[in-house]
């Protein structure tokens, strides 16, 4: 059956395909989940959460709404195999994709940011890719499956891509043993991480291209963001997250050319959970937006 969302992400009127720049996908599949399970329910809440934020960006002076967002119905979650899903997933992003839309996907487990990923591979063939993330994702295999939120990242990097995993504070031996070996994946630590100025000094690093960017929740700090699968605590927090992602969207060198957002178990329809993912949602669009207009930030 089609969960259908009440609800438009910040409840603004709803607009046509025509005039659609950004089109919100909620997915909330929930497959492969093995700590708190609820992620099911992250888009309803994140999109619920957010019916009453204002509009109007203080900061910059502007309405990024205005832009033309689209929420979509949820995706039906296939629970045959999490591969048919991921197959969905592409195929649906792809349309949207061909028809120069951008997309936001929201989870969800991390598992569908491997359908996104590749849906955005194919029409951006040049993409890379950028995770925040307590974990680093990198298994072979998790409970039988080649699918798992435990080895997203393993599957991305199938896609010959460069990656860059950003936060880990909770990775197997086997994992860091692979990760000396690899050269397309550049890993940032949280221990080296609260060293620096991160949210600056990681962004030197970055190479100019094109990227898809991956957000799991459980990057930030437990005591901001404590609704996620699996908390780890030694996270981050909103102001810095905001800037490494403004300075990363501000960069001209780099074009990000998706996101999503996933991971949350939101233990009910309105949480400050997800009205900090919805919050974050709306200021990653605000950056775009004034990317794509040219305008000083
Ligand atoms: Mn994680």
């Amino acid at each position: 059956m089609k969960k259908e969302i009440p609800f438009n992400f910040l409840s603004i009127p709803k607009i046509n395909f025509k005039k659609t720049k950004i089109v919100i996908l909620p997915i909330g599949y929930e497959g492969t989940v093995t700590g708190n399970s609820g992620t099911k329910f992250a888009p309803l809440s994140i999109i619920y959460s957010s019916r009453n934020f204002e509009l109007y960006d203080d900061e910059y002076d502007i309405e990024p709404y205005k832009i033309g967002i689209k929420t979509e119905e949820e995706i039906e979650p296939d629970s045959t195999s999490p591969e048919k899903m991921i197959k969905k997933i592409e195929k649906l992003t792809s349309y949207y994709l061909k028809n120069k839309k951008f997309v936001i996907g929201i989870g969800g487990e991390h598992t569908i940011t491997i359908g996104l990923f590749k849906a955005h591979k194919k029409y951006y063939t040049d993409l890379n890719y950028i995770c925040l993330d307590a974990h680093s994702d990198l298994r072979e295999k998790y409970n039988g499956t080649k699918f798992s939120h435990a080895c997203v990242n393993k599957r991305i990097l199938e896609e010959n891509c460069n990656l860059y995993l950003i936060g880990i504070r909770s990775i197997s031996r086997e994992e860091k043993e692979f990760l000396l070996k690899e050269r397309s994946i550049k890993v940032y630590y949280a221990y080296q991480m609260k060293e620096i100025r991160w949210f600056d000094e990681i962004i030197k690093d970055i190479k100019p291209g094109r990227y898809y960017l991956s957000i799991d929740v459980d990057f930030f700090d437990p005591s901001l963001i404590p609704e996620t699968g699996t908390p780890e605590p030694g996270g981050f927090g909103w102001d810095e997250v905001i800037r490494f992602l403004k300075n990363l969207i501000m960069r001209k060198d780099i074009e990000v050319c998706g996101f999503d957002i996933v991971e949350l178990s939101p233990s009910n329809i309105f949480t400050s959970s997800s009205l900090i993912c919805g919050k974050l949602i709306y200021k990653i669009i605000c950056y775009l937006v004034l990317k794509w207009r040219n305008l000083k930030f």
